[in-house]
């Protein structure tokens, strides 16, 4: 990182009245999620200074009024005066769009959030916004509110000489963020977990102080992303007690590779770039794939572990079971693909390809018994794939025969046009029958499936492709699974979750979108997956009907209609006690169901993997865990 860096390596691009005006512009979105964005803007300033090796700790608070003060103990923000601003550095930072060498080749900025705007945008964006600098036993402030600056920078008091660092408080404003201002700790406190968890011996304080006690959380990994897949496999039985751990630096670019094999079935590989989540991979993940694929099968040839007339491991055979965090820091990122969350810088394949061969290399030699677990592992998981490739094979040509593909117990729609249609997948026999009576023929499909389905967390490739809920599933949606996955093919543009509003049915609908989750994901985050929502309570007075969806909506309706003995109250415990009309008015007609609709939130999806691996893995003590602080996977939706 440059260390002369001075005001004049900061570019003036533009007023902040661009940002106010198209706020989604910058920082994606005004909802709470572009709320959260803020401070992760702010905070990955000091995680800058980190890596650049002078900040220790950044503290993050929430306060009372919902405003957000980030503090390190950096450098402090420049104050020396801009040459061609004439203002101070600090000043031009907060009010000119792009200021920051990041877009003037400078290095100011390393890490950065999704859109990577930084602090003006958050002080276009906030009602006001303060900043302390400590520098040189001076205490500096400025002042700015909707992003204007409403007080010069001035020396407010003195502080030690040795005492060094920024602090920053801002609130966002109303007149933004319509829906929402209020922030949520478990949000802050995910984010920055993970934000620790990839930088090594940084200290992050989050700090609520909204209730009647300070809530207080420290994040501090000195092992960095070794500790991340610690945590990440905490749910799991690992198949060795090492983390296998690479590291180094090839041609600028700093690469961390952190994995671990357990003794289930399902990769979960995270990849990052100066901190920003890839979901979408890029450079750096295939440079890691192809290290790996090739380093295991040099290996086990070498060792006779796969005999000259075996065929070489596949990639998934190998990763089959791992949890793997692939880290890298390079200067001058490129991003492509439609979200712009893909990596395309191809010297970084060759630098995590280098490390990782050289490395993984060394740990096997090292480690022969950690080497022939995970060999013996991928070589079980190449059978199963092999058997899985036949069971499809028959089932292929079965279809190929039979005229009739679709599953026989499958009420198909009379629409083909995927967009018109939906697809209601029902839990049991009779309350399917309800829905095939209740459903609108044209559009409305339906698919009862029978008691609980298949936990395929638990189960391998060849039982999951053989049971027959999941089968039916496949050839109902017409999108073909894992390589064969088109979603073009897709039949129904929703796929209705529908189940009792009890323990069992949340319990089968987790495991349905569990299955969708691992072998479809693409169709939640295309948005095509909804959970339908029965009623809880049936309302009955003077002839006339009410239904309530929760127990606060029972208490409104029976305050309207006035609480008396005329009132006949059913609480419904599963679709079967509703007939086939009920069922329609309630939960199957567009007109008037809700519908929630599921999404995955692209940023935090290691977090949704660990939900999922969580609530459905074998250990008992991080489930009860889970349930009780019960994180959010569905959002709320009237369609
Ligand atoms: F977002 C922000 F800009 F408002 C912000 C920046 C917010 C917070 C809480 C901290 C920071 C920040 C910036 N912390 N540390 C720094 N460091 C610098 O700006 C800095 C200081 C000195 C030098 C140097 O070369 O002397 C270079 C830099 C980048």
């Amino acid at each position: 990182m440059s260390s002369d860096y001075s005001a004049e390596q900061i570019q003036i691009l533009e007023g902040l009245e661009a940002v106010r005006k198209r706020p989604g512009m910058y920082i994606g979105t005004t909802s709470s999620r572009g709320l959260h964005h803020l401070v992760y803007e702010i905070v990955d300033n000091s995680v800058d200074e980190s890596l650049a090796g002078f900040c220790t700790t950044i503290q993050v608070e929430i306060n009372e009024d919902n405003s957000i003060t980030v503090i390190d103990d950096g450098r402090g923000m420049p104050i020396d005066i801009h040459p061609k601003a004439g203002v101070p550095a600090v000043e031009v930072i907060f009010t000119v769009l792009h200021a920051g060498g990041k877009f003037g080749g400078g290095a100011y900025k390393v890490s950065g959030g999704l859109h990577g705007v930084g602090a003006s945008v958050v002080n276009a964006l906030s009602e006001w916004l303060e900043v302390k600098i400590y520098q040189g036993g001076k205490i500096y402030h400025q002042r700015y509110e909707r992003g204007r600056v409403v007080k010069p920078l001035e020396v407010i008091g003195t502080c030690r000489k040795s005492e060094h660092g920024s602090t920053v408080t801002f609130k966002p404003d109303p007149l933004i963020f319509q829906e929402t201002t209020e922030y949520e700790f478990e949000t802050l406190k995910t984010r920055l977990r993970e934000t620790a968890f990839l930088t090594k011996n940084l200290k992050i304080v989050l700090r609520d102080k909204r209730g009647e006690q300070v809530e207080e959380r420290t994040f501090h990994y000195e092992g960095g992303i070794k500790e991340f897949v610690t945590y990440l496999n905490n749910s799991k039985v690992a198949l060795y007690p090492e983390i296998i751990y690479c590291e180094g630096t090839v041609n600028g670019i700093y690469v961390e590779v952190a994995l671990q094999h357990n003794d289930a079935f399902n990769e979960s590989t995270y990849s990052y770039v100066n901190n920003i989540v890839t979901p979408e991979g890029g450079m750096h993940l295939t440079g890691f794939r192809n290290a790996l694929t090739k380093t295991f099968n040099d290996y086990a040839r070498k060792n006779k572990l796969l005999r000259d007339s075996e065929q070489n491991l596949s990639g998934d055979d190998i990763r089959e079971g791992m949890t793997a965090i692939v880290s890298i820091k390079i200067g001058e990122p490129q991003f492509e693909g439609q979200t712009k969350q893909k990596l395309g810088n191809s010297e970084a394949k060759t630098a995590v390809d280098a490390i990782v061969s050289e490395q993984l290399t060394y740990f096997l030699e090292q480690n022969p018994s950690v080497a022939k677990l995970i060999c013996e592992k991928a070589i079980l998981a190449q059978r199963a794939r092999e058997a899985a490739r036949k069971a499809r094979d028959i089932a292929r040509r079965k279809t190929a025969l039979d005229s009739t593909a679709l599953p026989g117990k499958l009420a198909d729609c009379s629409d083909k046009n995927p967009a018109n249609c939906e697809i209601f997948i029902v839990e049991g026999d009779s309350a399917g029958g309800s829905a095939k009576s209740a459903r609108s023929r044209t559009t409305q499909a339906i698919l009862p499936l029978r008691g609980k389905i298949l936990n395929v967390e638990k189960a391998r490739l060849d039982k999951i492709y053989a049971n027959a809920e999941i089968k039916a599933m496949i050839t109902a949606f017409g999108t073909g699974i894992h390589d064969d996955f088109d979603i073009s093919k897709l039949r129904y543009h929703k796929i209705i979750l529908m189940t009792d509003a009890d323990v069992d049915g949340a319990h089968i609908s987790t495991l349905l979108l569990t299955f969708l989750y691992r072998f479809m994901p693409e169709l939640i985050r295309q948005g095509y997956v909804y959970l339908a929502q029965p009623p809880l309570y049936k309302i009955e007075k003077n002839k006339k009907v009410w239904y309530a969806y929760s127990d606060e909506e029972l208490n409104q309706i029976v305050t309207e209609i006035g609480r008396d003995q005329n009132n006949k109250i059913q609480r419904y415990k599963g679709l079967g006690e509703m007939d086939a009309e009920q069922l329609w008015e309630t939960t199957m007609d567009p007109e008037k169901r809700i519908l929630r609709k599921v999404l995955i939130d692209a940023e935090s999806e290691s977090e949704l993997d660990l939900t999922f691996n969580t609530l459905m893995g074998d250990k008992v003590e991080p489930r009860r865990e889970f349930i009780l602080s019960n994180a959010k996977y569905v959002q709320n939706l009237d369609l």
